[in-house]
């Protein structure tokens, strides 16, 4: 299918491809296997410019969007869905300075992040706050030129690893949501440590750890926007960043899919290339249009992202929903061409199939977005 991506995205794409294929495709069952997290591979992309494509080129990055970002993620994922989220989580992280930092804000932390010198992350979720992002504890009391931040943070990818991390506090219990503020914690700052290395079923090369803030200080400039916005940067941001993960799991099922129709023309049962038979053929067939479906809708949703439009939620989660859901269904199917070979850990599919679980849940589960859609589609019809 031809998407029409301008001479630069393509590039892009193409770079990123080729990065994918030489270098992370050869080391992702190692690293998978090892739980190595890929600062070789953030190297690469690094020298390559390309951390900073979602980043403004007056900060150093190249200007790009959600589309360019996503682009990025899918090739990646193709070759490791986990290696890739060194670069996504730090997307994450990102965004509430792109879209909420002010300009000194800006200047100290978007080009060390562009250039791939420094990694970001994000901090929202809790041990009793997952999809209920209301409910976190973590608090941040003002204490003359600083905040002082007591919680912690759980399952926070780039968690240890990153140097940048947004993280969101409540400030006023009595307003609930309107409660919550969003701050800018560098690695280093006394009171701030690390939880132990989580141990997935996938996404092994990214590293998962808790944050913890015991009488964390922190200048009061780094506060993200003003006191009681943290939850509209935490959800502002997620609206931007969900395409992110649909591109994550959109690769990986475009991983498996070529893993499978490669498998299935060397694999010779009852004298014959096993994708001669219309059994395989019709599994081989249903994750193409599900994979080529999950990509129309991600890369639209990003444009329609892109194109400056205010309120995107419901696609954003659509796109989400689609292709983790995509994701899910091809790894399976995937495995299943391969057989008893598929369910080995000497060729990628089962990891490819342990990777996709994840983009069901984080980021807000599908069932979470599914709310937000209904919330969304009952709110339009009551306008009409
Ligand atoms: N953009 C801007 N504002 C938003 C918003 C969005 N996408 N979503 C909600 N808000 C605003 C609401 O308008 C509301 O504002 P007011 O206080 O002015 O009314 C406020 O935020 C609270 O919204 P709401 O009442 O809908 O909040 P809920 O507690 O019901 O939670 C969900 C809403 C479930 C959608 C939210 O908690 C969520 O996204 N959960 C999943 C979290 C998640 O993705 N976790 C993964 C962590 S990152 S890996």
């Amino acid at each position: 299918m031809n998407y029409f991506l301008t001479e630069e995205q393509q590039m892009i794409k193409e770079l990123a491809a080729k990065i994918a294929d030489e270098k992370i495709a050869p080391v992702a069952i190692q690293y998978d296997e090892e739980g190595k997290f890929p600062h070789d591979i953030m190297k690469i992309l690094a020298d390559s410019d390309l951390c900073g494509v979602y980043i403004a080129e007056e900060y150093g990055g190249l200007g790009g969007g959600i589309l360019e970002m996503s682009l990025v993620v899918e090739e990646l994922s193709r070759a490791c869905g986990g290696i890739s989220l060194a670069f996504a989580g730090t997307g994450l992280g990102t965004f509430p300075i792109i879209l909420f930092g002010n300009e000194e804000q800006k200047k100290k932390y978007l080009p060390d992040i562009a250039s791939g010198k420094k990694l970001a992350a994000f901090g929202l979720t809790e041990a009793n706050a997952g999809s209920d992002a209301a409910g976190i504890q973590t608090t941040a009391v003002l204490d003359g030129d600083e905040y002082v931040l007591n919680g912690t943070k759980q399952w926070i990818t780039n968690g240890g690893e990153a140097e940048v991390y947004t993280v969101v506090a409540c400030t006023n219990r009595s307003k609930g949501a309107r409660g919550f503020s969003a701050f800018i914690v560098e690695k280093g700052t006394p009171g701030f440590s690390f939880g132990k290395k989580e141990n997935k079923m996938g996404i092994r090369a990214s590293c998962t750890r808790e944050l913890v803030f015991e009488n964390c200080r922190i200048p009061k400039e780094n506060l993200l926007s003003r006191e009681g916005m943290g939850f509209i940067v935490a959800m502002k941001t997620l609206d931007r960043t969900r395409p992110g993960v649909a591109s994550q799991a959109l690769g990986i099922a475009q991983g498996a899919f070529e893993d499978a129709v490669k498998y299935s023309r060397q694999r010779v049962q009852f004298n014959q290339a096993i994708s001669s038979f219309q059994a395989i053929q019709h599994i081989l067939a249903d994750m193409a249009i599900q994979i080529e479906a999950a990509r129309a809708l991600v890369y639209q949703t990003c444009r329609f992202i892109d194109s400056g439009a205010k309120d995107f939620s419901k696609e954003s989660a659509m796109c989400k929903v689609f292709a983790s859901d995509t994701a899910m269904k091809v790894t399976v199917d995937a495995v299943q061409v391969l057989g008893g070979y598929g369910y080995m850990k000497e060729y990628p599919v089962e990891k490819r199939m342990r990777d996709a679980k994840i983009t069901q849940i984080y980021e807000g589960t599908n069932q979470i977005q599914r709310n937000v859609i209904a919330l969304e589609l009952i709110k339009e019809s009551s306008k009409k």
